[in-house]
């Protein structure tokens, strides 16, 4: 292999992986390779200007292209901007790979300004942190990292790359990183395992999250349920694990509160979990929420993720796409047939006239807009309205916030629509949520993305009133005065101008009648476009 530099070389395994973009925040010492990025073909470097906002978008492509995505930051100042959202791609699952430069390895002793422990700042919140510290390992430690940020369980991974490694004579040969296939399915006597503890069952439940969609198992999942006549919920579920209109399925369970997940599983004497754990919320109950003598079966391909909280009775570390399938043919074969409760129909609901404004924009864009629109879902408390008249149907055409980390709407949806150009992608929300990361306006109208923002605008935090509330309930505190800190009504936030002075024409809308017009002028307009509706 023909010697070049490092900073060549690494751009020539980017190739090989497939990367075309890079989202980043530059600094010096990432001059190196930023010095050769733009002679790259077929590469583009897609300029954030906060880092919160380059992994968020890099969050919102990965999700949207099935990853994994590229991004850079600027060592420790940078590399902490993005902690918060780094956190949020680890909890998600997020396949990004991400490089921060530093000065150079020569320099470790000196104490020099800006030098830090970047690996031990990186490794709470990605699934691999490292640092190349020679140059005959470059490529082989950029390959390793993206094979381990794509495969099960993915996350986010990051590498250092110091100047002086990068500008060493690099001879590795550049090839497309192996991502091992996990294509694996129990042997027969663990499946029947399976079965014998899910037939018998009069009340079973199903719990699933993104680790269905991951492994495209949406169809087999449902067949499974229809199969088991069981109630499915979403557990730290974020994508399309299953068509959300679909009579079994029940909803979301597992941000907040545990026991009101443990409500939902309390009487089932059969508990099935696919691609996700029990249980994620914020405050989870601590005893086991299964009736003793449920018969809990578990399928995940993270080992780590089974039987973590709570006991299993079947316990397969396995693909859910191939098992469920398998599954369904053995519990075919023992007689089971869909009830007719699965073939119930969905219809589109029509709002009141009186209904809230949320509800009409949904119900207007769900009208307008046609079935193949792409929805970022960071609308919160106006997440029900949205998804009542805009129901996840479509694999791929839905991304959840997630992970608990505020910012992700308006770069998610910037993320996604450079995915997927071709398609109607609009990012929902709050007014809180919203400010976290507004600057990625400016990017969305410096590369042309024309992504749709729409502002759920209460002037409030309200999901933080709502939390107040319950945690008042369960303390026996006498309702009183939310925390001034939960106002955001002053002054009042110009969201269109903010907009606008980032480049992103918008409007305001405040009463019913604006709705049609407004739902119109974004679905129409050719560039990046955002809806301020107040909703409060
Ligand atoms: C980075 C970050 N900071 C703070 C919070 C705490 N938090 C959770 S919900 C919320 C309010 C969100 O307000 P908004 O986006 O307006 O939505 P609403 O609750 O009004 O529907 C806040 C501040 C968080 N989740 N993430
Ligand atoms: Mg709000």
């Amino acid at each position: 292999m023909t010697a070049r530099p490092g900073k060549v070389a690494v751009f020539e395994q980017f190739a090989a992986d497939g990367f075309t973009r890079m989202f980043g925040n530059p600094g010096t010492v990432e001059e190196g390779f930023l010095d050769i990025l733009d002679g790259v073909p077929g590469f583009e470097y897609v300029l954030a200007l906060q880092e919160t906002v380059a992994i968020a978008v890099a969050d919102g492509y990965a999700r949207a292209t099935g990853g994994p995505a590229l991004v850079q930051l600027h060592t420790g100042v940078g590399l902490g901007n993005g902690v918060g959202m780094l956190y949020q791609a680890l909890r998600g699952h997020s396949p990004l790979v991400v490089v921060a430069g530093e000065a150079g390895v020569r320099y470790d002793a000196m104490d020099a300004q800006m030098a830090t422990d970047l690996v031990a700042m990186a490794r709470p919140v990605t699934k691999w942190a490292t640092r190349v510290t020679h140059p005959a390992s470059l490529l082989r430690t950029l390959r390793r990292a993206v094979k381990t940020a794509m495969t099960a369980p993915r996350g986010p991974v990051f590498v250092a790359l110091p100047m002086d490694v990068l500008d060493a004579e690099n001879t590795e040969p550049a090839r497309p990183s192996t991502v091992p296939s996990q294509a694996v399915v129990p042997v027969p006597a663990e499946l029947d395992r399976a079965v014998a503890a899910l037939t018998g069952a009069y009340h079973p439940v199903v719990l699933v999250g993104d680790g269905v969609s991951v492994s495209g198992a949406q169809d087999e999942l449902t067949r499974v349920a229809e199969l088991l006549d069981a109630p499915v919920w979403g557990l730290d579920s974020s994508e399309l694990n299953m068509d959300n209109t679909h009579p079994l399925w029940r909803g979301q369970l597992g941000h907040m509160f545990g026991a009101h997940s443990e409500r939902q599983v309390a009487d089932a004497d059969a508990v099935l979990i696919v691609g996700t754990y029990a249980f994620p919320e914020v405050f989870p109950v601590l005893h086991n929420p299964f009736r003793a003598d449920a018969q809990v079966v578990h399928v995940d391909l993270d080992t780590h993720e089974i039987a973590k909280n709570h006991p299993v009775d079947v316990a397969l570390a396995a693909d859910p796409k191939p098992t469920l399938a398998a599954l369904g043919e053995r519990l075919h074969a023992a007689g089971r047939r869909p009830t007719a409760r699965s073939s119930a129909v969905w219809r589109r609901p029509r709002p009141e006239q009186d209904a809230p404004i949320a509800e009409l924009f949904a119900a207007e864009l769900a009208e307008q807009g046609g079935s193949d629109l792409v929805i970022f879902d960071e609308a919160l408390t106006a997440s029900p309205a949205l998804t009542k008249y805009l129901p996840p149907r479509v694999k791929g055409n839905y991304f959840l916030t997630r992970g608990g980390s505020l910012g992700v709407g308006i770069p998610g949806a910037i993320g996604a629509k450079l995915a997927r150009p071709d398609a109607d992608v609009i990012g929902f929300t709050g007014d809180g949520g919203s400010m976290y990361t507004i600057q990625a306006l400016w990017t969305a109208a410096r590369e042309g993305v024309a992504a749709k923002f729409v502002i759920c605008n209460n002037h409030r935090y309200e999901l933080l009133d709502r939390n107040i509330e319950e945690y008042w309930r369960e303390r026996g505190i006498d309702r009183h005065e939310y925390p001034t800190g939960f106002d955001l009504g002053r002054p009042e936030i110009g969201f269109v101008e903010l907009a606008r002075a980032l480049g992103v024409d918008g409007m305001r809308v405040e009463k019913p009648g604006q709705v049609a017009g407004a739902v119109r002028r974004m679905l129409t307009a050719t560039g990046p476009f955002l809806v301020d509706l107040v909703t409060k």
